[in-house]
């Protein structure tokens, strides 16, 4: 049977935790669910390990410092190739993704290798998010399209389904970024393979426990990182013209589509 391995990063998510994987349970069949804490000092990882000992379908991946969300993630994604999972997912702990949207997602990996849940498509919304988070999110994205010259309405957005396949190919033992720019990072290496990329919308619900851990840091890592990008493309365009006489194959068209909500 093809499993799929749902992989919840944790940082003092003792409050929503236990909700978050028994709706992933309730909603998503051959499913797994793999926690990655880091040592919470509010004793989240002693909930991960009792969920574990009560549903054979929970693991737990124990840091021993906060290393930041992209460190998790790559923790995840390593253990979950190595134990043969056909689909790694990335999913917050803190309510904002919804476990019942998963299995519409995971169906297209079908004829997809990264499936984006998206806010900014049509039909995807926001609920409870203040004003600044909007234009946050909505002014980053914009810019992150520019700068990388992608379609991409949502390259921000944490909630993903990675086919293993697609995590092969993407070389992960080069990325370093943390906080949004690690989920342009994986995108931008995504579609410069050529990889085909959809976006699905989603409902993001803001958290309603526990404390965001967005900072100003990771904005302003976002914005320096993928201006060098944008502009690493934007030379090395220039060079193959020069060199072969032809752009390289534009990233926009290559394989990113939305689909519509039913
Ligand atoms: N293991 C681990 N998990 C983390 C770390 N930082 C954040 N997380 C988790 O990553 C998920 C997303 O973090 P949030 O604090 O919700 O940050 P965000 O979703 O980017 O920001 P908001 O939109 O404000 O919620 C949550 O499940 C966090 O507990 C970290 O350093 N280590
Ligand atoms: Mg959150």
């Amino acid at each position: 049977m093809l499993e799929t391995l749902v992989i919840i990063p944790t940082y003092n998510e003792i409050e929503n935790l236990e909700s978050i994987v028994d709706r992933v349970l309730a909603s998503n069949d051959h499913t797994d669910v793999l926690v990655v804490d880091d040592a919470s000092p509010d004793g989240t990882g002693d909930l991960a390990d009792r969920l574990a000992a009560r549903h054979p379908e929970v693991h737990v991946l124990h840091r021993a410092t906060k290393d930041g969300l992209g460190g998790a993630y790559l923790a995840g994604f390593a253990w979950g190739l190595e134990r043969g999972y056909w689909a790694l997912v990335e999913m917050d702990a803190d309510g904002s993704h919804q476990p019942e949207q998963l299995p519409r997602m995971v169906e297209q990996l079908v004829d997809h290798d990264l499936v984006l849940g998206s806010r900014w498509v049509p039909g995807g919304e926001v609920v409870n998010w203040p004003r600044r988070r909007l234009l946050l999110s909505r002014g980053g994205n914009a810019y992150t399209r520019v700068a990388l010259a992608i379609d991409v309405r949502d390259a921000t957005g944490g909630y993903r389904v990675f086919s293993a396949e697609a995590l092969r190919r993407i070389d992960l033992s080069r990325v370093s970024s943390q906080g949004y720019c690690f989920q342009v990072d994986l995108l931008w290496r995504a579609l410069k393979r050529g990889l085909r990329v959809v976006e699905v919308p989603i409902t993001f619900v803001e958290r309603e426990h526990g404390e965001s851990k967005m900072s100003s840091s990771i904005v302003v890592e976002s914005l320096l990182r993928v201006s060098v990008w944008g502009l690493r493309r934007r030379i090395a365009d220039v060079r193959e013209v020069m060199r072969h006489g032809h752009r390289l194959p534009s990233v926009r068209h290559l394989s990113h589509r939305v689909l519509p909500r039913t």
